[in-house]
């Protein structure tokens, strides 16, 4: 079985780490197959929303420790993060495509912050996040120094980089680190829903709205009116503002087309 799954149904393409075994630990060739998976995703008209996940009973435990070569004097992590987590995360944020997480268990290290990467985080109740990487004396990686802070505040941020420790997801939830907990039995048919709304929905705008809210906590205010001003000019000529206000003048669901 190939580590990442990859399936595409009614516009959602769903990914699913595959590595079970090892709590879905990353190893090289699941870059490979995710790198492959974005660039269909960021291509194909079709796929309108995407859906990640981990099977078994964790989502991702990180970076396969076993994969380093520990002899290696000039064993380089800054290239390998260059190489393959880097260009993955910067694709997922601007991927104009809304992006959900599906945790279905323990998300550490680099898995954790793969998830906090996506635009909508959904956790089964016992899953938890852990910024593993102070145990193994690295530092946060995969954006998560850039996004702990904003989402929880700088204290809780420090607490879970130094300290390491599991964060169950109900109070990832109420830290604001993800959109909402459920219960394990109905994390997927709540993270598939949720993902198939988001497919049928305006996706133009829904590019543009991900980059508005990424762009926001470096902005003025200024260049946020700005950016909103001609975001909005883009949508407002866009098909799918006409359907949305023609449906909704009509009492009916508005057929977007994304397109
Ligand atoms: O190298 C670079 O590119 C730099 C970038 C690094 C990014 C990072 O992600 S660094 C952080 C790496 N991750 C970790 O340090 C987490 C290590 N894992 C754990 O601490 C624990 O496994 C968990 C807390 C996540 C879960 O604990 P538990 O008790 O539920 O499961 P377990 O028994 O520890 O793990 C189950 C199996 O998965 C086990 O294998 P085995 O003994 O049954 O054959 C375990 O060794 C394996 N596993 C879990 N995490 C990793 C792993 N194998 C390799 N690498 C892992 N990260």
């Amino acid at each position: 079985m190939p580590p990442v799954l990859v399936s595409t149904v009614d516009g959602v393409m769903t990914l699913t780490l595959n590595r079970p075994q090892k709590l879905n630990a990353f190893v090289r060739e699941m870059h490979g197959l995710l790198r492959e998976a974005l660039t269909q995703a960021e291509s194909d008209a079709g796929v309108r929303a995407l859906l990640l996940t981990g099977a078994g009973r964790g989502f991702c435990a990180g970076q396969d420790l076993a994969e380093r070569d520990m002899s290696d004097p000039n064993l380089d992590l800054g290239g390998a993060l260059e190489a393959s987590y880097n260009p993955f995360i910067r694709r997922l944020r601007a991927l104009p495509k809304p992006v959900v997480c599906a945790v279905n268990g323990v998300a550490a290290g680099a898995g954790a912050n793969v998830a906090l990467a996506c635009d909508l985080v959904l956790a089964a109740r016992s899953a938890a996040f852990i910024q593993a990487f102070s145990k193994i004396a690295l530092v946060p990686d995969c954006g998560g120094t850039y996004w702990l802070p904003r989402l929880a505040g700088l204290q809780r941020a420090m607490g879970m980089a130094l300290l390491a420790e599991r964060v169950p997801a109900e109070d990832a939830e109420r830290w604001g680190l993800i959109w909402k907990c459920v219960d394990d039995d109905k994390l997927l048919g709540e993270a598939n829903a949720l993902a198939r709304t988001l497919a049928a929905g305006p996706t133009h705008t829904y590019g543009m709205i991900k980059k508005a809210l990424y762009a926001s906590p470096n902005n003025t205010l200024k260049q946020q009116l700005d950016l909103e001003r001609d975001l909005q000019r883009e949508v407002g000529r866009h098909g799918d503002y006409r359907e949305g206000v023609a449906a909704f003048l009509q009492k009916r669901k508005p057929a977007f087309t994304g397109r």
